[in-house]
């Protein structure tokens, strides 16, 4: 067994979910959030047979789109008063950040 965490953003997190709905994979969905960005994006966690990951993997990759995003740098206020490096900056974002993990116990009480 495997624990996939996938990162996802948060406009392609409604419809993955309704797709592990339909394919009986069970997941949770926890809201959080990018560092780099600061803005908020959906994090799965999804305990899966091993026979099972790639199929999980393949929806991922379907379901998960890579968008451009601005994000504005705090504005720097040292001694030096120099603020030149405020301007926005265009980030690529996604697809989807995915882990794949070994299990060693899985429990349900
Ligand atoms: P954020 O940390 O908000 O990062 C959003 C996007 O900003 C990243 O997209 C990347 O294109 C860019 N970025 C991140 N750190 C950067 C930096 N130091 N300099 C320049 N650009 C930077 P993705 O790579 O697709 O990542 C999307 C989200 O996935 C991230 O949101 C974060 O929440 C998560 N993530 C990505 N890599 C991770 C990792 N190694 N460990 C944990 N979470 C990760």
């Amino acid at each position: 067994m495997k624990l996939i965490i996938a990162i996802v953003q948060d406009k392609d997190s409604n419809r993955l979910s309704s797709q592990f709905i339909d394919a009986n994979v069970r997941a949770t969905r926890l809201s959080t959030t990018g560092g780099f960005l600061r803005s908020g994006n959906t994090t799965f966690m999804i305990g899966i047979e091993d026979e099972r990951v790639d199929t999980v993997l393949e929806m991922i990759k379907e379901t998960s789109h890579a968008r451009n995003q601005f994000m504005t740098p705090p504005v720097n206020l040292d001694v030096t008063m120099d603020n030149a490096a405020t301007y926005p900056v265009e980030v690529q974002v996604g697809g989807a950040t995915v882990f794949v993990l070994p299990i060693d116990q899985f429990h349900q009480f």
